[in-house]
């Protein structure tokens, strides 16, 4: 009965969110009415009708729609602002946020504008909310790497305003073995690494990140329920994988809640964690994930608190921050 309140107040890390997927249709009609942008919609209700995904393709075709009303570094300012807004009221004590330069750049966006707005708002958060906030930087693998490459080098004068590089957006077909030069390149540069994988792709996928682009923590990787000796693995190396139980549901991967593996990987000793993905896009900031995943198992409170510590332990804050959250 207490196990909602104690999953709302209990301090957390968010390791697994794309900041272009905090953009709520409000604010997508609102920035496009600022910018003049135009939209193959006529209204917010028709915008929110048209979130009905099949799988993670359908889904990317409307989040880069819903991108592309970004053009200011007030706009890339203004929605992280709302997002860790919206983190602070759930207890998120450390927030590390996913951005696609690429989707911005090749609309001509600069790459600095994305940066500098995204960084001031993780920059204010940290003295007025109290939250820390960092960025990763997400190589798109529809793309070659070439360009993701391209994209690394662009960024290079900001360096210092980003932790890491990612990989994301359609994974079938575009496995980590395309990106391993840019990951080693990332490595060199003492930028942390993570990747998704194992979200609709095989576990192979999961096996490649860590063997070859050597990731940190794997963003879903809830795939690896399908192979006994990658779990073993997983659980032996206290690997992190970020789960987004709603976004798993809303993509059809696991489309009833019930049938969601989060316990199960937490039994077999997985440091998994909850995060809410593209949260204006799959029904819920991390609580509400939280939420809705607890009342379609049977975990309890141990496995609310193990969730916290782990997204606490697999977040890349400085170790005395760690400490003193944990
Ligand atoms: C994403 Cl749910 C998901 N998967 C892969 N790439 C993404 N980019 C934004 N959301
Ligand atoms: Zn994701």
């Amino acid at each position: 009965a207490q196990l909602p309140a104690l999953l709302a107040a209990m301090p957390k890390a968010e390791l697994h969110m794309h900041i272009e997927g905090s953009l709520e249709p409000e604010m997508i009609f609102a920035l496009a009415q600022r910018n003049s942008v135009t939209l193959p919609y006529p209204s917010v209700e028709a915008l929110r009708a048209a979130y009905a995904f099949t799988d993670l393709q359908s889904f990317l075709d409307i989040y880069y729609a819903g991108a592309s009303v970004l053009l200011t570094e007030q706009d890339f300012y203004d929605m992280a602002w709302a997002y860790l807004q919206r983190a602070a009221a759930d207890h998120v004590v450390r927030a590390e946020l996913f951005f696609d330069p690429q989707t911005h750049t090749a609309r001509g966006v600069p790459m600095q504008t994305v940066i500098l707005g995204l960084s001031r708002a993780c920059r204010d958060a940290q003295a007025q909310l109290g939250v820390s906030a960092a960025l990763i930087l997400c190589f798109l693998r529809h793309l070659s790497e070439d360009e993701a490459l391209q994209t690394l080098q662009d960024a290079l004068p900001w360096r210092d305003h980003f932790i890491g590089v990612g990989l994301d957006s359609s994974e079938v077909g575009h496995p980590p073995e395309k990106f391993q030069r840019v990951f080693a390149r990332a490595r060199d540069m003492g930028l942390h690494v993570v990747a998704h994988a194992g979200e609709e792709a095989p576990p192979e996928y999961i096996r490649q990140a860590l063997d070859l682009l050597k990731v940190q923590r794997i963003d879903h990787g809830v795939q690896a329920v399908r192979d006994k000796g990658l779990m073993q693995r997983l659980a032996r190396e206290r690997m992190p994988l970020t789960v987004c139980p709603l976004s798993n549901q809303k993509l059809q991967v696991f489309p009833d809640l019930r049938d969601h593996p989060l316990k199960a990987l937490l039994d077999a000793g997985l440091c998994a964690t909850v995060n809410s993905d593209d949260p204006a896009y799959f029904g819920g900031y991390v609580n509400d994930n939280l939420r809705a995943m607890f009342a379609a198992s049977n975990m309890d409170a141990r496995h609310a608190w193990q969730l916290a510590a782990n997204s606490i332990d697999a977040s890349f804050a400085p170790p005395a921050d760690k400490a003193a959250w944990r």
